[in-house]
């Protein structure tokens, strides 16, 4: 047993050094030099614009990154899960909020996999939903304004790993705990994990109107670890794919002992007779503890509030409900082809690719061919809901994507590749090498009824000599493919920020024309926003002290400010009156123990600032926002706690 395991060990050793060293270093030079043609096609000239844009999570950034496809620009990066000081995000009184949870303020995530809401099975560019692995949570993004709207807890989770894919009317986004976990939590001996650990599979509403996110029910699993996660399309509408692995529930040594069975599962959720089962008064109400954040734009400000319960449903209970899929080989990816009749899963230990068939599961369900059941869940037969087999397609499968033109691409991580293929012949029609260790890969709508199969990206884990070195930590690096011909062409390599995982993509003229340019300060309902400047205000309550403050070019209101005294709270609400597009302003007090603001025109944002000493202290505005920037500054004076100086301001002596 123990030489097997060591065996086992060194042998993917030996991959991982080969995928990661000299191996591909060849096929690095023979590739490197690109023929002009590829400068062409991902040349946007200075002033025109990309055709796609590209959402790229940012692992453990906790954030999401905003570039343009095909020239690689980034152009922003959004705060979801970790605090930004560039903004304010996090820091600002209005956005704390954002950040609680069940275990209090998290201020970072390492978020994985974004998804843009869609409706009949196309992408329709209204939300872009993320999740948190690290501390359970889902992101909505608001894709007119491009800022993080809503976070969600997911409570009785652990690694929210399989998560946040979105059903085809936006009906749910899901996730799946990674880690099985004891649910209730509670102080049980690890060891005796196996069938005292449970698996939630969270299913959470989506308000069709205002995107507004709601636990509807979690499928209480048995403890496997669910890696991944699809939604069925067209055809397969109404179900959903979990991978799966550590089926041999081992809590120590996984990377032996939960690669000993030889088939995982593929979980295959109906959620409509789920969803069925609830709304006929089904699933039992458990006690919970969990937060549900919403940023509200018309008041610029993020409320928490901790719900109390969530409606569990064993599966077990509702049949026809859950079967399970036998799948080599510790799968990770699972994916579903755009007519919703495939479902692939990548087995990362295993050199095929399997592809499961909808209509030869739903026949074998029907003559309830089964091949015994775990934990009262249904097992089919392997060969019964096989389609077919990619063989030889490359070494550690991960993830597949789809061009909407019967074509497959998977990435191998081993042996650091893409491999086109035709789904239904399964034949391999082309490969090309990433450099280096690809993960993820994308086309954007990839996971849609509608891909636009015109550009593959590949998200690769290991940089080393692509890029000019940057000591011992390198951004990584992602790649771009032409697949618009029958042979991919690498065109062109970009860093990006964090670690992306998956990476969702939209043809820029679903999302340009609806981009929010400004925020309207007639429609400023921030209750302490200054919406005229003869209402700024300085107003003391104990040793609070409140600066109604206003800014536009190039001056803020108040910018004189006595009676401040150390040990005092200070409270500065600031409002831009700024009303075009692309005029915000910043805001920095010395010495403040915070981050600073940056504030659009129309927002209101408040940033607290306790004085140590006395004397008189300037603040300024950081972004430089006209020819008069530097003027755009002021002057607290901070007098003793015994002072008995009056609070007072002005600007320009009134
Ligand atoms: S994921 S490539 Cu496969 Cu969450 Cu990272
Ligand atoms: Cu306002 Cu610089």
């Amino acid at each position: 047993m123990k030489n097997y395991k060591f065996q086992l060990l060194s042998l993917f050793g030996v991959l991982l050094l080969l995928s990661s060293c000299g191996n591909n270093n060849g096929q690095n030079k023979s590739s490197g030099a690109l023929n002009s043609s590829a400068a062409e096609k991902v040349y946007v000239a200075p002033g025109e614009h990309d055709e796609f844009y590209a959402f790229m999570s940012g692992g453990y950034s906790g954030n999401l990154t905003v570039y343009g496809l095909p020239s690689g620009r980034m152009f922003k990066e959004i705060p979801v899960f970790s605090q930004f000081p560039t903004t304010g995000y996090g820091y600002s009184e209005e956005t704390k909020p954002m950040f609680n949870t069940s275990f209090g303020f998290v201020p970072a995530d390492d978020s994985h996999h974004p998804d843009i809401s869609q409706t009949n099975g196309e992408l329709d560019g209204r939300w872009l939903f993320i999740n948190g692995n690290n501390t359970p949570r889902i992101a909505r993004i608001d894709l007119q304004t491009f800022e993080t709207a809503e976070i969600i807890e997911v409570p009785n989770s652990a690694g929210n790993h399989s998560s946040s894919f979105i059903t085809e009317n936006t009906e749910y986004v899901v996730a799946g705990t990674r880690f099985s976990v004891p649910i209730p939590q509670r102080d049980i001996p690890i060891k005796d994990y196996k069938g005292n650990f449970k698996g939630a599979l969270s299913f959470i509403s989506i308000d069709p109107e205002d995107g507004n996110m709601e636990i509807k029910f979690q499928l209480m699993m048995p403890g496997f670890n669910y890696d991944l996660s699809h939604p069925g399309r067209g055809k397969s509408h109404g179900w959903f794919f979990f991978t799966t692995y550590n089926t041999e529930e081992a809590n120590s040594l996984l990377e032996v002992n939960a690669s000993q069975n030889d088939k995982d599962f593929i979980a295959a959720v109906n959620w409509k007779k789920i969803e069925e089962y609830v709304t006929n008064g089904g699933g039992t109400k458990m006690p919970s503890n969990y937060a549900h954040n919403v940023y509200d734009e018309h008041t610029h400000t993020a409320t928490s509030t901790m719900k109390k319960e969530v409606l569990m449903v064993d599966p077990t209970k509702v049949p026809g409900a859950v079967y399970f899929l036998p799948t080599p080989k510790s799968p990770h990816g699972v994916d579903v082809d755009p007519t919703g009749s495939f479902i692939i899963g990548n087995g990362k230990l295993s050199a095929d690719l399997t592809v499961h068939s909808f209509d030869k599961m739903i026949a074998a369900i029907e003559a309830k061919k089964f091949d015994g059941e775990a934990y009262g869940i249904p097992i089919l037969k392997f060969e019964d809901v096989l389609a077919g087999t990619l063989k030889s397609g490359g070494l550690g499968p991960l993830h597949t994507e789809f061009d909407g033109k019967g074509n497959a691409y998977t990435t191998f991580f081993i042996s650091s590749e893409v491999v086109k293929w035709k789904v239904g012949t399964w034949e391999v029609l082309d490969r090309k090498p990433t450099f280096y260790s690809v993960g993820h890969g994308m086309i954007p709508g990839g996971n849609s009824r509608k891909p636009f199969g015109k550009y593959f990206v590949s998200m690769n884990k290991i940089t080393k000599d692509r890029y000019l070195p940057t000591g011992p930590e390198l951004e990584h690096s992602a790649q771009l493919y032409d697949i618009s011909g029958d042979k991919m062409e690498l065109i062109y390599d970009f860093p990006t920020h964090g670690e992306p995982h998956y990476a969702a993509g939209i043809p820029a003229e679903l999302l340009a024309p609806k981009s929010k340019k400004i925020y309207r300060l007639d429609d400023n309902k921030h209750p302490d926003a200054v919406l005229s400047p003869d209402g700024a205000k300085v107003v003391r309550k104990g040793n609070e002290v409140h600066v109604y403050m206003s800014m536009i070019r190039s001056h803020f209101t108040p910018d004189n400010i006595e009676g401040i005294k150390v040990g005092d709270k200070v409270y500065f609400h600031i409002t831009n009156h700024e009303q075009d597009f692309d005029v915000p302003h910043g805001f920095m007090m010395i010495g403040q123990n915070n981050s600073g603001l940056l504030i659009m025109p129309g927002q209101t944002k408040t940033s607290v600032w306790e004085p140590k000493q006395p004397g008189v202290w300037p603040f300024y505005c950081t972004d430089f926002c006209s020819a008069l920037h530097q003027e755009m500054q002021g002057y607290v004076r901070v007098s003793p706690a015994s002072s008995n100086i009056e609070i007072s301001w002005s600007l320009d002596g009134d």
